[in-house]
């Protein structure tokens, strides 16, 4: 555990000068009229679950080069993850991947999250890889599997994954499927569509009833032709074919270059079935790195709908955040605790744009105002605000700053020592 006077030994480090900025932006803010405590509180409510993949250093097809004191197993991954949520107070919930982090006791690792002030999001199955002693293989694919019995072992995996997610106190499933083709003429286009539906209705069939199911679409890999569920488009015909409680999933890096992603979560919003998002960045393909590092712009620009939803009180708007990421060059705790905050500032942005004036120039379809009201949110440095407002709530101004001086790093890199930690690879 992170020790609290570690927090606060940080923030008197930064006070005076965080003060000093935050006094100019305050008044900034005043002079443009918005309103600061409201965003602050709507800021206060932001929270994004950490995937249990995070945690270890990742890799790729090139290597993997381990840093020290990674997490052991699950249990160690939540003491991380508490460490995150002590200095960002915005990550109390943590998405567990099964079989990767299934507790050999659920009843027991619940109670050592909530002993950490820690809660489940949703549970993540995975019929991408064999496992060990797997009676079938999912090598040509799971639900979309020409196989009766393949499919139907891949069904009995995510009821179990429920199962799993039910004793945890999770009330999702996020199903992402490695389905496709990597050849033409692999597989029958639109059979292996309604053979996946088939089986997520048995799936969705068996969700306890507060329970909702996300869809992940990713466009290519590991099938290289036809992936399954390779847009929104096919997520959302998935959603609408089984039920309500069906949503889609965004996973920022499964678009292909130059995707406008703020209108596919647009339509999503506008279709009621925006289920949530896998935070990430991507300046090629499914880069898994850090939210807001390439194209902090579009970050912003997705949280603008986002928030416009929220103002808006669309019906039906409950999105899950997520993140999804792999830290291949960083430590995992300080690259989350940076992707939370970029997350944060994106948000904050979004919270100050001047929606009447933003509708009035839509209205007036007068462009260049419209344009810049965006931009004045958006180049606004919200920085002082963010930290304000992790600082009320115990967190620290500055989590990275505060991470170093805490020794956390160090003390776990002696504490586990002598069993390996075994990466996964990302969603
Ligand atoms: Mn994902």
């Amino acid at each position: 555990m992170l020790n609290p006077e570690t927090i606060s030994a940080s923030n008197q480090a930064a006070g005076d000068g965080h003060l000093r900025d935050l006094d100019a932006l305050a008044a900034r803010l005043q002079r443009q009229g918005l309103d600061w405590e409201r965003s602050a509180a709507l800021l206060q409510a932001f929270e994004v679950a950490v995937p249990s993949w995070a945690l270890g250093t990742g890799g790729t097809r090139f290597g993997r080069f381990p840093g020290g004191g990674e997490p052991r197993d699950i249990y160690e991954k939540l003491d991380d993850i508490a460490v995150i949520h002590a200095l960002t107070r915005a990550t109390p919930r943590v998405s567990l991947h099964i079989p990767w982090d299934e507790p050999d006791d659920p009843g027991a690792l619940r109670a050592h999250a909530a002993g950490l002030d820690l809660g489940f999001d949703a549970v993540n199955s995975n019929t991408f890889q064999d496992q060990p002693g797997q009676a079938l293989s999912y090598k040509f694919g799971s639900f979309c599997h020409t196989d009766p019995a393949v499919r139907a072992q891949a069904v009995a995996h995510h009821l179990h994954v429920i199962d799993v997610g039910r004793s945890l106190g999770s009330e999702s499933i996020t199903v992402w499927l490695a389905d496709g083709s990597s050849y033409p003429g692999q597989l029958h286009l639109r059979h292996s569509f309604e053979r996946t539906l088939d089986c997520l209705r048995q799936v969705y069939a068996a969700l306890p009833p507060t329970w909702r199911l996300y869809t992940e679409h990713k466009p290519y890999e590991p099938a290289f032709y036809a992936t399954v569920v390779a847009d929104w488009g096919t997520s959302l015909l998935l959603a609408r074919g089984l039920g309500e409680r069906a949503a889609c999933l965004v996973d920022l890096g499964h678009h292909l270059p130059n995707t406008n992603i703020e209108l596919v979560v647009a339509r999503l919003i506008g279709a009621g079935r925006l289920g949530g998002f896998h935070f990430n960045d991507a300046r090629y393909g499914d880069d898994d790195l850090n939210a807001g590092s390439v194209k902090p712009y579009q970050l912003f620009l997705i949280m603008n709908e986002l928030v416009d939803a929220l103002l808006a009180g669309v019906p039906g708007f409950t999105p899950s955040y997520m993140i999804d990421q792999s830290h291949n060059l960083t430590d995992p705790i300080e690259a989350l605790l940076v992707t939370v905050d970029n997350l944060q500032c994106a948000y904050a942005k979004a919270l100050l744009v001047d929606r009447a004036a933003l509708a009035e120039h839509q209205q007036a379809n007068d462009v260049i105002m419209a344009e810049r009201t965006l931009r004045e949110a958006f180049d606004t440095d919200v920085r002082p605000l963010v930290a304000a407002v992790r600082a009320r709530q115990g967190g620290a101004l500055d989590p990275v700053a505060a991470f170093r001086r805490s020794g956390y790093r160090a003390a776990v890199t002696q504490a586990r020592a002598g069993r390996e930690y075994v990466p996964p690879q990302s969603l």
